[in-house]
Order: structure tokens, then C-alpha cells, then sequence
């Protein structure tokens, strides 16, 4: 549309924010006409202007109840991870190193009196669900499980809770394993945390938002997503140390940008529908080995271990862990040395291991890491659980449409679905928001 083209029709449409209790304006072009005239303006037919119409700030709001519920509302801003590397590492007694991504999961969380949760979500389709607080695993499942879990996971660890208006809202393409449900578990812990003045710390958080999804939602993942998001660092990745109880975490300063390179993620839209399943056999798998191999930790087994092994299964996925265990701290000493070359080598052994001994890949996910590496990227992939989700690149950004332009070519080919191409910059951990609305009838 140019600056001096006509709007001829404009849509408006009335959405109600369930947790503000405000109507926000949308206003949708419809039709552009010709160009205005000197003097001319783009006043509607009915003589009402179509941009925002001020309905919140009516005089007819003020000092009414709704302007006290506003600034009830508790708004944190938990961002969204990739795993640089170290997968599968986290159940395993390892090193990894995620880092928090700038795109991110909004929770907005009001206190009720009555015992009630309601949950809204922006999800594609997603009804208003509400349970109370005396939820149980079972109840609740599909995408409000993350929040009942939540709710769960806090009451069983002893916190007094009252009820409370959740709504969630994404910017973190769903189901591309870029950890959207450590996001909302972990911000409406913290969103929770905040409101009742329970004085958890950021583990203590993680801690919660991770039995959310092992005793509730049914998925025993590790803790690294929820740390991630908690502990994330713009510029920085966040190193963990699962050995040791609590984990630890250091920030490590990433400096590819100012070297002139960019991390890509390629959201395959895949999602198995085994994967939670193969989820935990593989981690059942890797705790068979350990106990064969006397040890606690798989990470902590030497290089005999696949000697002393003798199921076949058991021997690859100790070498994975193994060598990623390795490739982890390759990884560490290539980014303090600013050696992107090597760290691209690292990150494409890494793939190849994940795909040959731990088989947690997917055609998909192999597809996008060599068009990657076809394309010019130092080193590329898989990201996160598997079977499914995204793949990551280091690519220097005038690569990048050439990359999408190679992933695409090779997705066509095939007839899969094309993958959403993204470049992601290291983000600042779970932060609460001031709402700007809060203002607004005070
Ligand atoms: C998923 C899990 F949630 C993490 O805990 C981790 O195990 C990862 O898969 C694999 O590294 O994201």
C-alpha cells in the first residue's frame, strides 16, 4: 500500500484480552484504492477514522474495577532454547550448552480467590480450559496439561495456592522442539512464584516446571530446556553441569556475530507421534547401560565401556554419549577460541552421531542438516529431542536465503512440507514484563 493510496473499506474487529478485560482494536485493510489527492484524506464513508479506536482509555473506564484487575496482572516474558550442543545429555550425567533464543512464550497470570484455574491459550483453536487447583495427573491433557502440571507440581511441593486467570501466548513456532512448553511452564512458575511471594529461586523454578512434564504431562525429560530459559544470557550460552545435583550453570560468551556469522534454525513442522515414547526408551536405555557398566552416570563411563557392553543397542548409545560428552567440551575451548570452523565440524559429528548411535534423527532432519552444509554453513545439526523439530547451522547471514533457497529445493523435491527458515540471536533468560496497560483508568 502506498502513503497516498485510499483505503476504501477497513475491517474492525473487537478482541477481548480474557485476563485484561479489555477490547483490543484490530483493524484489517480490505480494500486500497487510488491514490489521494492534495487536501485529501482516508476518512471511512461514515465519517469514522480507521485507525485504533480509543475504547480502553474511555472515560467510561475510569476508576471502574476493571482498571484495578489490570495491575493484578503478573507478565513474564520466558524465551524459547537451542541446544548448541550436547543432546541427550542432560539424563546422562553431562555437560550441555543450550542458549535462550529471542523468540519467546508470554505468560500472563492473575490471582483468583475461589480455587479456579482458567487457562487461555493463542494456540490455533484452543478453548478456555479450567480446572482448580487440586488438579491430578490424568485430569488434564493436550496443551493446557503444561499449565495444570505446573499447578500440580507447585501445590505438591507444599505451596498454598488460591486459583488464577493463565493466558499464554506464543511467538515460538509450535511443535518445533525449540522447548515452548519449558517456556510456559517455567514462566507461569515463575508468573506464580512472583504473585504469592513464594521466594523460589531460578532453579528451585526449573526444579517445578520440569516435574510439570515428568509427573504430569508424562514426558521424564532432564532439566536443560528449563534451565536454559531460566539462566539464558543475551550474547552468551548457558553451560551445564548435570553431574552434579543441584546443576550447575555458566554463562559463555558467543561471539560468531561479531566474526560475521549467524545461527540458523530450520523448523522441520515435523512432529512423530512416537516421540515421547522413544523419548523415554532411550533414556531407559542409557540407565540399562550405566547399571551394566557400574556406574551412575552414563557420561561417566570410559572408553571401554563399548568393549564391556555387549548388547549391540547398549554399545551405540554409550558411544554417543561418549563422544558427545567429548564433543561438548571441543565445543567450549572452539568458541573461546573463536575457531567457527571447528566448531561447525564439531556440531556436524554431532549430528551424525545422533542419527547413527543415539537414532533419534529423522529423514527430515537429515535433509535440512546437508542442504545446510550443501549451502555453505561451517557445520549444522539437529537440535533438542529428535524424531522431529529443528535443525541448527552456523552460516555466514549471506548464506542464509541461499540455505533456505537449497532446504526448500531438497523439501520440494521430496513433497514434504516446506520448513520455516529463521536466523535466532542469544537471548535474556525469563524476565517479568511491566504491562504498559497497567496504566491505563489509574
Ligand atoms: C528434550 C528434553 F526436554 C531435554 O531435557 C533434553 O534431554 C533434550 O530433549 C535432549 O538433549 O528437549
Amino acid at each position: 500500500m502506498q502513503v497516498r493510496d485510499e483505503v476504501e473499506r477497513l475491517e474492525l474487529v473487537l478482541q477481548r484480552d480474557p485476563l485484561l478485560e479489555r477490547p483490543e482494536v484490530v483493524a484489517q485493510v480490505v480494500r486500497v484504492g487510488r491514490g489521494l489527492g492534495p487536501g485529501e484524506d482516508a476518512w471511512t464513508a461514515n465519517g469514522r477514522h480507521g485507525g485504533i479506536l480509543p475504547v480502553a482509555r474511555s472515560p467510561a473506564f475510569a476508576g471502574c474495577a476493571y482498571a484495578r484487575r489490570v495491575t493484578d496482572v503478573r507478565r513474564w516474558d520466558v524465551p524459547g532454547r537451542v541446544n548448541l550442543i550436547g543432546e541427550h545429555l542432560d539424563y546422562n550425567g553431562g555437560p550441555v550448552l543450550p542458549l535462550a533464543i529471542d523468540r519467546s512464550v508470554t505468560v500472563k497470570a492473575r490471582l483468583r480467590d475461589d480455587g479456579v484455574v482458567n487457562v487461555w491459550s493463542d494456540l490455533p483453536g484452543a478453548a478456555k480450559v479450567t480446572f482448580t487447583t487440586s488438579v491430578q495427573p490424568g485430569e488434564v491433557d493436550g496443551w493446557a496439561s503444561y499449565a495444570a502440571g505446573t499447578i500440580w507440581s507447585l501445590v505438591d511441593a507444599g505451596h498454598a495456592l488460591t486459583g488464577v486467570d493463565l493466558v499464554i501466548e506464543s511467538r515460538l513456532p509450535s511443535g518445533a522442539g525449540l522447548s515452548s512448553s519449558a517456556a510456559t511452564t517455567c514462566g507461569i512458575a515463575a508468573a506464580l512464584d512472583e504473585a504469592h511471594g513464594l521466594g523460589l529461586d531460578r532453579t528451585q523454578i526449573a526444579l517445578v516446571a520440569q516435574r510439570a512434564e515428568s509427573g504430569f504431562v508424562g514426558a521424564p525429560v532432564g532439566l536443560m530446556d528449563q534451565l536454559a530459559v531460566l539462566y539464558g544470557a543475551a550474547g552468551h550460552a548457558v553451560q551445564i553441569d548435570t553431574s552434579v545435583s543441584p546443576h550447575t550453570t555458566r554463562l559463555v560468551p558467543l561471539g560468531w556475530e561479531e566474526d560475521g556469522l549467524t545461527l540458523v534454525v530450520i523448523a522441520t513442522g515435523v512432529h512423530h507421534a512416537l516421540a515421547d515414547g522413544e523419548y523415554a526408551a532411550r533414556r531407559e536405555e542409557c540407565e540399562r547401560a550405566a547399571a551394566e557398566l557400574g556406574i551412575e552416570w552414563l557420561a561417566q563411563a570410559t572408553l571401554d565401556a563399548t568393549v564391556q557392553l555387549t548388547d549391540e543397542t547398549l554399545k551405540a548409545r554409550t558411544r554417543h554419549v561418549l563422544t558427545e560428552t567429548a564433543r561438548v567440551r571441543g565445543a567450549v575451548t572452539a568458541v573461546s577460541r573463536r575457531a567457527w570452523a571447528q566448531l561447525g565440524t564439531i556440531l556436524t559429528a554431532s549430528h551424525a552421531s545422533l542419527r547413527d548411535d543415539f537414532e533419534v534423527s529423522c529423514p527430515e532432519l537429515d535433509v535440512a542438516v546437508e542442504a545446510a552444509l550443501e549451502a555453505g554453513a561451517l557445520g549444522a545439526r539437529m537440535t533438542g529431542g529428535g524424531f522431529g523439530g529443528s535443525a541448527i547451522a552456523l552460516v555466514a547471514p549471506e548464506k542464509v536465503q541461499a540455505l533456505r533457497d537449497r532446504v526448500e529445493a531438497r523439501y520440494d523435491a521430496r513433497q514434504w512440507k516446506r520448513p520455516e527458515v529463521f536466523a535466532v540471536r542469544a537471548a535474556d533468560g525469563a524476565h517479568p514484563v511491566p504491562d504498559a496497560s497497567a496504566k491505563l483508568g489509574q
